[in-house]
């Protein structure tokens, strides 16, 4: 019998829905893929930011992902906040009898720099999981703090992109959001570069690097290839930041990729109406 492809997101929990686990869910759902999740970490956060972080117990943890990968056929993975060394050495446990797209995005620290990982988590993410991932999206922050050097421009991209490399993924995508002037993104398979230029969009949304992530993993689980799945993804993102909206009357702004097919169904449900 045919049954439903199936994503698993090991990433933190924003009870706000601004971020990781709800964030990637909604992405996958939005997109008729079935999501799954467990969380490495609550991220104690509403529009105003990030005040603290709890990591999952581990024997919690461990118990959860064994169930999974007993008990679940994964036809993707998303990695997001690692959180510390003992759940990224069991996410690594997982994926070794998983060989299914791995799309990790390297959280290091929310917008107000709280700490998302450990030092000791994102050496074992690098050792560990990056040798199994098909791709790899960190931000400038992110990328700078992977190879060493302090991104400026776009060759400093590149050359981040390079370096990243060599630590395993089979290709990687630097956002450039945080670089001055319209944002591009550069996506790197160790042969190519392609980029994505966009007109830069005047709000701080949340859980923009979440969506992208989840949106990559997506496409790939769809069978598309990486470079296409890349485009596919800024595409999709475009439009959904363009319809980011606020939970209260300040602070971040949220986006939701199943509120925008949400929007595109009432629209037609308004035109057929007789
Ligand atoms: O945007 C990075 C991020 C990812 N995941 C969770 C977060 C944050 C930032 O705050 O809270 C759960």
């Amino acid at each position: 019998m045919a049954y439903m492809r199936n994503i698993l997101t090991i990433a933190g929990y924003d009870p706000s829905s601004g971020a990781g686990i709800v964030r990637d869910m909604d992405t996958f759902f939005s997109l008729g893929i079935h999501g799954l999740s467990i969380p490495t970490c609550t991220v104690i956060q509403g529009p105003k930011g990030v005040t603290g972080i709890y990591r999952t117990p581990i024997k919690e943890f461990e118990e959860v992902i064994t169930m999974m990968g007993k008990e679940l056929p994964l036809h993707g993975i998303k990695v997001g906040v690692g959180c510390d060394a003992p759940h990224i050495r069991e996410i690594a446990e997982l994926l070794k009898k998983k060989d299914v797209p791995l799309v990790i995005d390297p959280v290091i620290a929310a917008k107000n720099g709280t700490e998302l990982i450990t030092e000791s988590g994102l050496r074992v993410l690098i050792k560990h999981l990056f040798p199994l991932a098909t791709v790899v999206t960190p931000n400038i922050a992110e990328a700078s703090r992977l190879c060493g050097i302090q991104i400026k421009t776009i060759d400093d991209m590149k050359e981040a992109a390079r370096s990243i490399m060599k630590k395993g993924p089979k290709a990687i995508i630097v956002k450039g959001g945080h670089l001055k002037g319209d944002p591009v993104d550069i996506f790197y398979d160790g042969s190519e570069f392609s980029q994505w230029k966009k007109k830069r969009i005047n709000r701080v949304v949340h859980g923009t690097g979440c969506s992208f992530s989840s949106l990559v993993v997506s496409f790939l689980v769809l069978g598309y290839t990486l470079k296409d799945a890349f485009f596919a993804s800024e595409d999709v993102m475009e439009e959904t930041l363009k319809g980011s909206y606020r939970i209260d009357n300040k602070g971040y702004f949220y986006m939701s990729t199943g509120l925008m097919n949400h929007l595109k169904v009432t629209h037609k449900l308004e035109t057929i109406r007789p």
